[in-house]
């Protein structure tokens, strides 16, 4: 073997010894990190088969999984919209022209929830299966009004009819009846859509959505300033509306607010029927 040979097979050696050496390292580190990372873990995880550690997070993700799909399914589920709003707004009427087409002319002031599942009558002749909705008409007697929380559990959408004529001088008791419903912990927490109808269109003094909308934001408003203080001294479980610091708008709410427009008594009921598909699917 010659000097030049000699060279060449201590230089390859070396290259191996170096590689190894690298090699070795790293899985020291690795090692070293592991074991770190175990031993942060409190001590009766570290004594447990991990077999019995897996079986548990399966469960666990298995039980995720399941009230998942049941919180989804119970809420597609649900057909149930409720009518509300002051007494005289016209939601009976309402309920009739859903139902039948047609006003019943005569209403008197209701005295009893008004329920029923049906089609639509817009819908009757549809062609195929439509799936009924459970219409719930709520008397807006200020006595009756408590009947509303029987319901709204279960809803899929909140009507909020409102008397466009008569808006004026009733605003204040609107306003309140709204803010109520708004704030209630069923509303907010399960984000139930609401529709400020603003109903008997067919009136020349009727006043418009939108300044409905901008007397009634402005009303809440002074009522979240008065209510807060009382809130404070005893505590309720309702939720407080907005954001702090901001004037009232209705776009501040969790859940989905919006107005639209309507004639219980001619029949022109599209925006209420739209909003009634929109979280009933046919
Ligand atoms: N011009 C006009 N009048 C209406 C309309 N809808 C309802 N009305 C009248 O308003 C009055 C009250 O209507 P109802 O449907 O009984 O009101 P309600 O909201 O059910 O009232 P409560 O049952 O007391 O809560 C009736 O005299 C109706 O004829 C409408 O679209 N246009
Ligand atoms: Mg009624």
């Amino acid at each position: 073997m010659d000097m030049n040979e000699k060279i060449e097979i201590l230089k390859s050696e070396f290259q191996k010894l170096s590689k190894d050496g690298q090699a070795w390292v790293q899985h020291l580190s690795v090692e070293m990190n592991k074991q770190e990372w175990f031993q942060k873990l409190p001590p009766f995880i570290q004594n447990i088969p991990p077999l019995q550690l897996y079986v548990a997070l399966v469960v666990l993700f298995l039980t995720m999984f399941f009230f998942f799909i049941v919180r989804f399914f119970n809420r597609k589920t649900s057909n149930t919209i409720l009518l509300t709003g002051l007494s005289g707004s016209g939601k009976t009427v309402l309920f009739y022209q859903l139902r039948d087409g047609s006003a019943h002319q005569g209403t008197v002031t209701s005295m009893e929830p008004n329920e029923g599942s049906f089609v639509l009558h817009s819908e009757t002749t549809k062609k195929g299966k439509v799936k009924p909705v459970h219409l719930v008409d709520v008397p807006g007697h200020s006595r009756l009004q408590t009947k509303l929380d029987d319901f709204l559990p279960q809803a899929a959408g909140v009507v909020f009819v409102v008397d466009a004529v008569e808006f004026l001088p009733k605003s204040r008791a609107v306003s309140e009846y709204l803010y109520d419903i708004l704030t209630k912990a069923s509303v907010v927490k399960k984000n139930i859509p609401v529709l400020i109808l603003c109903n008997k269109v067919d009136k020349v003094t009727a006043h418009t959505k939108e300044f409905i909308r901008k007397q009634l934001e402005k009303e809440i408003d002074k009522l979240r300033a008065s209510r807060n203080v009382v809130s404070e001294a005893d505590v309720s479980n309702e939720f407080t509306l907005g954001i702090p610091g901001e004037t009232f708008a209705f776009s501040h709410c969790r859940n989905k607010v919006t107005v639209a427009e309507a004639s219980g008594g001619t029949g022109e009921i599209t925006q209420l029927e739209l909003f009634i598909r929109e979280h009933v699917k046919p």
